[in-house]
């Protein structure tokens, strides 16, 4: 049994969309966190060590980590075509857009979100370099990796989405999104993402 432990307008969204893809057999648990502003409490139900989200169980076994539970659910289903199979060359070129996402691309846009690019070449040096590489791979599309729309358009995907004022002016970015945002399984993730305040009252 596959359960999903998420808290509405965070991170854990994206695994609610990548849930709607996959077409997964998985329970949602909506769980309240302490949020960045001070609000919201950790949840005594959420098994992740720290009390964040996502964190995913199965079979009673703990998955955390964003980018660890997306690989960790992609191979449940394979069926759903979002990633290779092992020993492929392109799941190489997967996993490294995966581990670029968690290692290279959260902390420059972090940095740029908290104006440290402005003072620091070295940082600023790294956020344009992310950028760069975005624009680059995203310039002939539709997709991260070409035709094949893949876990990683999902989690790099929605860190855009979230981060788009922090990123440069440019079709490329404008065009990804309003592809991502078209997908039937986002508009589900959406609809099913939660209130806020309603996990609090819980
Ligand atoms: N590196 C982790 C970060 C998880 C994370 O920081 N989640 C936030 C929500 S966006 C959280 O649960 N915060 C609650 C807290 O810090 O106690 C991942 O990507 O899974």
């Amino acid at each position: 049994m596959l359960t999903l432990f998420h808290a509405p307008w965070s991170r854990s969204s994206r695994l609610v969309w990548l849930v709607e893809e996959l077409g997964a057999d998985c329970d949602i648990r909506y769980c309240d966190i302490v949020r960045g502003d001070g609000t919201g409490a950790r949840d005594p139900g959420n098994p992740h060590p720290d009390g964040k989200v996502p964190a995913l169980t199965h079979d009673g076994a703990l998955i955390t980590e964003s980018g660890a539970i997306a690989v960790y659910l992609s191979g449940l289903y394979p069926q759903a075509g979002l990633g290779f199979p092992v020993g492929s060359t392109e799941r190489g070129r997967l996993l490294t857009w995966m581990f670029w996402a968690s290692g290279e691309m959260e902390p420059a846009f972090w940095s740029a979100i908290s104006g440290e690019i402005d003072a620091d070449p070295l940082a600023r040096r790294r956020y344009d370099q992310v950028c760069d590489r975005l624009i680059e791979a995203l310039w002939e599309g539709p997709w991260l990796m070409g035709d094949r729309f893949t876990v990683a358009d999902v989690i790099i995907g929605s860190a855009l989405m979230w981060g788009r004022r922090h990123l440069p002016d440019s079709p490329v970015f404008d065009r990804y999104i309003a592809r991502l945002n078209q997908r039937p399984a986002k508009i589900r993730a959406d609809a099913r993402d939660g209130d806020v305040a309603l996990t609090r009252a819980a």
